[in-house]
């Protein structure tokens, strides 16, 4: 008898190209001081962090497994919530674990690798966490998706990364929760993330942002094609799409259902210990106590903004909100996403 037959490589059906320099430019003179050196794919746009270019193709034929839980997400909508309601499911016996460790410690974020890469040689826990679990790894191939390859057991991964950038064969194998939130609340929450976080540096106003935000110029955009691609597939088995205006509505409704989608038997009351566990007052409570150990990558504390529906009444101009209501009317015609903005 031969080897067991390993799946064979794809090839990427798209190519990883820099940001052009007049983008850049401009970015930078509306404000954007931490977009430089951003890569874009092509045909989808999509934009990433440099070293999304050299991992690109690990990513796409990164291997998922049939008891995976992959969160899925575009930024601001709602991945830190949904990332702890299903550690809590999965975790019901040790939920006081959360109050130590922080969430992306207890679950495999697989953008760090482009979004926050480690460098070979740096003598830091994360460093001695990968040296142990891959000894035979190599820093430039990814510290977390090696370390994610390496675990044995279920895992719970989450990712930015919008569906086509991911292994063909993921809806097929896993199961996928992709959490949805209306733009124009994803793009106040992303605009106060970008001010507060050191990396991002955003220095101009909300109009500077919201135009390059309608304009697909931030890091995972298109907003459209990533929600849209879920969406397309809502229907499949093996995705779960959800509203993070569904999950403020009725957490523990939205809850019950996601947990017969997992196939996990959850008692009422562990649904109601899931939905106070990963309440926001109780993650903002848990996330203040753990912020120093986030080091300088925020200037204030405060990863939680408000984490309501609406706030982009009180930033936008009439103006402003004009365009946005156009620019959705022209992205989700056709397509009828039902979003809610109340
Ligand atoms: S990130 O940085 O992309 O991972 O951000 P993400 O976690 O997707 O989204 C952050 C927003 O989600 C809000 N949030 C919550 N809202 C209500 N309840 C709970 N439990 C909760 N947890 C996170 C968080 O406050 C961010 O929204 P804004 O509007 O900025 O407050």
């Amino acid at each position: 008898m031969g080897s067991p037959q390993m799946p064979s490589r794809r090839f990427l059906p798209f190519t990883v190209e820099k940001v052009s320099d007049e983008e850049e430019e401009r970015l930078k003179a509306a404000g954007f001081l931490g977009y430089g050196d951003l890569v874009r794919t092509d045909p989808s746009s999509v934009r990433l962090r440099p070293g999304y270019a050299r991992l690109a193709e690990t990513y796409y034929n990164f291997e998922f497994r049939p008891d995976d839980t992959v969160l899925l997400s575009f930024p601001k909508s709602g991945t830190t919530w949904m990332s702890e309601a299903l550690w809590a499911m999965r975790n019901l016996g040790r939920l006081e674990e959360a109050d130590e460790v922080a969430i992306d410690d207890r679950l495999f974020f697989l953008d760090s690798d482009f979004l926050l890469p480690i460098t070979a040689g740096d003598d830091t826990p994360a460093m001695k966490k990968f040296a142990r679990a891959c000894p035979e790894g190599r820093v430039e191939d990814g510290v977390t998706l090696q370390m994610t390859a390496a675990h044995k057991g279920p895992r719970i991964l989450k990712t930015h990364l919008q569906l086509e950038l991911l292994n063909p064969d993921l809806l097929n194998t896993s199961k996928v929760v992709y959490i949805a939130r209306n733009p124009k609340d994803v793009c106040v929450s992303y605009f106060h993330h970008c001010r507060k976080n050191t990396r991002l540096n955003f220095k101009g106003d909300f109009s500077d942002f919201a135009e390059a935000f309608m304009a697909n110029q931030l890091l995972f955009e298109p907003f459209w094609d990533h929600v849209v691609q879920a969406w397309m597939r809502r229907s499949h088995e093996n995705l779960h799409f959800m509203f993070f205006e569904d999950m403020k509505r009725d957490a523990h409704g939205e809850l019950r259902k996601l947990a017969t989608f997992l196939e996990l038997d959850l008692s009422d009351e562990d649904v109601h210990r899931v939905a106070d566990h990963c309440s926001f007052g109780q993650m903002r409570a848990r996330e203040e106590r753990q912020s120093e150990g986030r080091g300088p990558l925020y200037n204030v504390p405060g990863f939680f903004h408000k984490g309501e529906i609406g706030g982009w009444k009180s930033v936008a101009s009439p103006e402003l909100i004009d365009r946005f209501d156009n620019w959705i009317l022209d992205n989700n015609c056709g397509i009828d996403i039902p979003f809610r903005y109340e």
